[in-house]
């Protein structure tokens, strides 16, 4: 990885290069699987994942909550100034993140720099602090995965944004969509994204949904009509999430967008960026919500985390859970990859985790359990027979009438004649232990 760039100050003192020291080290600033040139499945580790760090969590996240006030308080957060203010930070995310040699970042535009409510002000602030990162940029090597909008926290989203009843808060989304959208070009960018944290409603009694949701898809094209024409070529993602901060989301997990994205002509610009914690949220394995997204075709990014298996929000713990990671990572590779985007770690250490090395710990660890669960689904795919007890379980349309079927040959009368002539089925076995063993195996 390149070098470590600081600014005026280093923040994480006391921090060198992490590097890749295999299983058998006892270093917790190593990595033990991660070893980014390794090959699996015909590309590298570093090609496979395009691990991004989220300059929220990361940089601007103090470890509030709604019962008190910041525990992690910033060195690089103190200046009146917010352009100084923020190239401080941005000196720090840099230094951060060339330690720890992951190549990506992502970031909300207010993540960069604060807004205030000025939209010129605003996109003077933004456009200084991304001439700041493209220099950090060339001089790391490091990469924006996805650039976005924060199009939630502001007090005049409290209704949505492009889902506002009233035009007049759209538009004012708008204008931080085109601000965002041109700083990701500016800086390479390779994605955009859409959260539509509060595109949804509170209560349905003033709420006409059809509306909003049009208002919503035209949006959509609006921006992805503007980015084109200055000449993006990336992805343009939704992350879905089924509520909170509202009680009922648009995006509320990936079969829906997909039904959304189909209804008004956006497949084709747009792909899904799936949250694993909001796949809880919906009720869903993340595996399901990766499946549902690669047998669309649109299984464009991740965010990685996890939530807590006794609470019911987003907790957004760094990914440590590596039977749930290998079975997504089974069907990742079984998908062929991610389509334009990578692993960004939309995760934030604990309240009480304030120690600097904590930050380096959570990244090492989420780092660390995708390597291996990567290396542990490529294994079970090639080594063991899960391929073939999946095959062998729909035998029955591979030749014959069940084949007919499947080429629409068969009516209904033909469907009953068959049943009459075969008579009662043959009870088959599912094998879900056999295999939720293999992996357990393989790991
Ligand atoms: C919120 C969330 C966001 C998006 C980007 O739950 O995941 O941070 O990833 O807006
Ligand atoms: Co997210």
């Amino acid at each position: 990885m390149a070098t470590i760039l600081t600014g005026d100050k280093e923040y994480f003192k006391g921090f060198g290069q992490i590097k890749y020291e295999g299983p058998e080290s006892d270093n917790p600033l190593a990595f033990r699987w991660y070893d980014e040139n390794r090959v699996v499945a015909g590309k590298t580790l570093k090609d496979h994942f395009k691990f991004a760090v989220a300059y929220w969590h990361s940089f601007n996240g103090n470890g509030s909550d709604p019962f008190g006030g910041a525990t992690h308080v910033f060195e690089w957060d103190q200046k009146a100034d917010a352009v100084e203010r923020a190239k401080d930070k941005m000196d720090a995310a840099f230094e951060f993140m060339t330690k720890l040699g992951l190549p990506y970042y992502c970031f909300h535009d207010v993540d960069v720099v604060d807004y205030s409510d000025d939209i010129n002000e605003n996109d003077r602030r933004l456009q200084t602090l991304v001439a700041y990162a493209k220099e950090k940029q060339a001089a790391s090597g490091i990469k924006l995965l996805w650039g976005t909008a924060n199009l939630f926290s502001h007090k005049r989203y409290m209704n949505g944004a492009a889902t506002n009843p009233d035009f007049h808060v759209l538009t004012h989304g708008a204008a931080q969509v085109k601000a965002a959208l041109d700083a990701t070009i500016a800086l390479g960018g390779e994605n955009y994204v859409f959260w539509g944290g509060r595109e949804g409603y509170m209560s349905l009694l003033n709420t006409n949904m059809k509306r909003e949701q049009e208002h919503l898809a035209k949006f959509l094209h609006t921006a992805k009509d503007y980015a084109r024409k200055q000449g993006f070529t990336g992805n343009f993602f939704i992350e879905p999430k089924p509520c909170e901060p509202t009680k009922h989301q648009y995006d509320y997990d990936a079969a829906t967008v997909i039904g959304f994205l189909q209804k008004y002509d956006l497949l084709g610009d747009f792909k899904l960026n799936l949250e694993v914690n909001h796949a809880t949220l919906a009720g869903h394995t993340f595996a399901h919500e990766m499946q549902v997204a690669a047998n669309a075709g649109i299984l464009g990014s991740m965010d990685a985390n996890r939530g807590d298996e006794q609470n019911g929000w987003d907790t957004d713990q760094f990914p440590t859970n590596l039977n749930e990671v290998t079975e997504c990572m089974m069907v990742l590779l079984q998908a062929g990859g991610l389509q334009g985007g990578g692993i960004n770690f939309d995760a934030k250490v604990r309240r009480n985790s304030t120690d600097p090395a904590d930050l380096f710990y959570a990244h090492i660890g989420g780092v660390d359990t995708f390597a291996r669960a990567l290396i542990t689904a490529d294994n079970i795919l090639q080594k063991s027979d899960y391929l073939k007890v999946l095959e062998e379980r729909y035998a029955s349309y591979d030749s014959g009438k069940g084949k007919e079927f499947e080429e629409g040959k068969l009516t209904l009368e033909d469907l009953r004649a068959y049943a009459i002539e075969q008579g009662e089925p043959a009870t088959i076995s599912g094998k879900q232990e056999y295999l939720e063993n293999l992996i357990n195996r393989y790991i």
